[in-house]
């Protein structure tokens, strides 16, 4: 027993005097481990009498309890220790930029996409999302098109064979959504006014030249409560237009035009100007086309399950690729699409620029090139 207090003393001695963890670890090995000295001296037990056995065996495990709880100790104590000098002596300088340098980049379609979010978001506009693939009448009947509507054939429609067990049958063939409209149906269809609602996404027109690609990007958005007028209307759309040309005073007008689903109908154009990031909007002095709007036809309103006698709405709808070739001067749409990282990181903008009201749309930092 005495040579258990002298052992115990040189084992808590050696583990006091660990200065890092890899030796306490050591020590924990030659002492407990398999082959470790307390191990041993533990497998000796069977051979003594009885009466050692016992009290030996006692001591040892009495022995083996402080070890380990001294060991523990130390361990906290390391630890602390090797945590404060990593501390102290490693430092982070979080201003650097990234390296090495990112090679991901935001398309401009994302970027406008989400800029044009963040402005209706802030003008209190809730998002409302939907199918690509529609029913016809979500995407024509319920939006003043019945079957016979030559705006039907106007816009080009890709039509899916539903069965193709069966011939194709036009009358009840889906479509890829050709406008994202057949959201704010379903929106009206589930939910009474006041609505305020915007409708991002990708549709699709068969049409391919330097300013149509099959698949584009549209912003729809639909106001209906009580005594909606266009003054509403114009004010709201003007508002967009100068948070999103980032100017105090934009010129702004309107010309008379149609579309089946709102009465009146008109276009929106802007007198080309420069905007801060010093880009000509468009060339020269005219007069640029950014989109089409009007008062939410009465069969429109019908077909949601609005009454048309106590309510009325205005609606409006972008292209946002055409605003990406018109705010960022890029000529060819189809270059879009062409997945050229060169492309990308010549129109692209760094991941880390997120577009919000606050932090400034369009700030130049943003800007890859
Ligand atoms: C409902 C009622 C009315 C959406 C509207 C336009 C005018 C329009 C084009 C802009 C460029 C399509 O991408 S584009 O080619 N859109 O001019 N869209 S009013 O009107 C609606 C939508 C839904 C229930």
């Amino acid at each position: 027993m005495e040579n258990l207090d002298s052992l115990k003393n040189e084992i808590l001695s050696k583990i006091n005097a660990s200065t890092d963890l890899k030796v306490l670890d050591d020590i924990r090995v030659s002492v407990l481990g398999k082959k470790g000295q307390i191990t041993e001296m533990m497998k000796g037990l069977g051979a003594l009498p009885l009466e050692e056995k016992i009290a030996l065996g006692k001591g040892l495990n009495i022995l083996k309890s402080e070890v380990e709880n001294a060991i523990e100790a130390q361990k906290i104590i390391l630890e602390d220790k090797a945590l404060n000098e990593k501390l102290t002596t490693e430092t982070i300088d979080v201003t650097l930029p990234i390296r090495p340098e990112t090679q991901g980049r935001i398309h401009p379609v994302s970027k406008i996409y989400e800029e044009v979010v963040a402005i209706f978001g802030e003008m209190g506009f809730d998002v409302a999302n939907g199918p690509d693939i529609e029913d016809q009448f979500h995407n024509f009947n319920a939006l003043n098109m019945p079957g016979n509507h030559p705006a039907r054939q106007m816009q080009d429609t890709f039509y899916l064979n539903n069965d193709p067990t069966k011939p194709f049958d036009m009358d009840t063939a889906y479509v890829i959504r050709t406008h994202t409209s057949g959201m704010q149906i379903r929106t009206m269809e589930k939910q009474q006014p006041p609505i305020r609602i915007i409708a991002p996404g990708r549709t699709y027109r068969s049409d391919y030249d330097a300013t149509h690609t099959p698949m584009f990007h549209q912003v729809e958005g639909l106001v209906i409560d009580k005594n909606i007028t266009m003054a509403h209307l114009k004010g709201c759309l003007y508002d967009f237009m100068k948070a999103f040309f980032e100017l105090d005073e934009i010129p702004v007008r309107y010309r008379p035009s149609y579309f089946p689903f709102t009465e009146p109908s008109a276009e929106m154009d802007i007198g080309c100007l420069k905007t801060k990031t010093e880009l000509k909007i468009g060339a020269g002095t005219d007069w640029l086309e950014v989109l089409g709007c009007g008062m939410v036809h009465p069969n429109v309103l019908k077909a949601g399950g609005i009454n048309p006698d106590e309510y009325q709405g205005f609606a409006f709808g972008l292209g946002i690729d055409r605003l990406a070739m018109l705010k960022y001067g890029i000529p060819d749409l189809r270059t879009f699409f062409e997945s050229d990282v060169r492309w990308l990181k010549h129109y692209g903008f760094t991941p880390l620029d997120l577009s919000s009201m606050t932090g400034g749309l369009s700030n130049n930092g943003g800007l890859a090139r």
